[in-house]
């Protein structure tokens, strides 16, 4: 079975790639299959952009689709940037610059009330229009100052105390242990071994 991975993070591809390693599945991207599919991210919640995400791919392009939708939760800031993670800054700039927005709109905040946490809502569409949704999330703390080259958006400024490193400063497979990320990958893992066993032929 193919599975297309229904994102343009090249991020998010790369440690998909690493979640669903040893899936008797063949993972495609978007860019591929020559795919362009605009999906406005108007949602209110995670679940709602992920599952707009992976219908739309799934419809696309024939194949199971999986999207996710993350994002970063700070609670000094009332949960943002939250859903709007990616589109902090008006979504034009770079990662480093919606960080650097992030830790200006944090000064002043002291350790103690510098908790977050990492979320990410995996949806997986058939091609018949069933979708499937698990979910992950990571706790962890607001540096003042950014470390770290691993990773991508908010990963160098997001402290893991039991780890005593940033998330940029963790390697791939480890990173995946911990994230947000890699615990939906868990379930997700599932769902698609469920799909495959169950209805292997009607989603092939
Ligand atoms: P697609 O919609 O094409 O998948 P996107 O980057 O726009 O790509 P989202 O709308 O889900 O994806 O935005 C999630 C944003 O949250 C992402 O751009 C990062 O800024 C942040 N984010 C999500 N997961 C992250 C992670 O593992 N590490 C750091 N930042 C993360």
């Amino acid at each position: 079975m193919r599975v297309l991975l229904a994102t343009n993070n090249p991020g998010k591809v790369r440690e998909y790639c690493e979640i669903l390693d040893g899936l008797p599945v063949e993972l495609v991207t978007p860019q591929e299959l020559g795919l362009a599919v605009e999906v406005p991210e108007t949602g209110e919640t995670y679940e709602e952009n992920a599952r707009r995400k992976a219908s739309a791919y799934a419809a696309a392009s024939g194949l199971v689709a999986l999207a996710d939708d993350s994002g970063l939760e700070v609670d000094a800031l009332g949960g943002e940037p939250g859903v709007r993670s990616h589109r902090y800054d008006g979504g034009l700039g770079s990662d480093a610059e919606r960080y650097r927005l992030l830790l200006r709109r944090l000064e002043g905040v002291p350790p103690e009330r510098r908790t977050a946490r990492f979320r990410c809502v995996i949806a997986i569409a058939t091609p018949r229009g069933q979708v499937h949704i698990c979910e992950g999330e990571c706790s962890g703390l607001i540096l003042g100052e950014p470390r770290g080259e691993g990773g991508f958006g908010y990963d160098p400024v997001f402290w893991l105390p039991e780890l005593g490193r940033t998330m940029a400063e963790l390697a791939p497979e480890e990173k995946n242990r911990v994230s947000h990320r890699g615990r939906a990958g868990l379930k997700a893992r599932e769902i698609l071994l469920r799909l495959l066993a169950a209805d292997g032929p009607e989603i092939a």
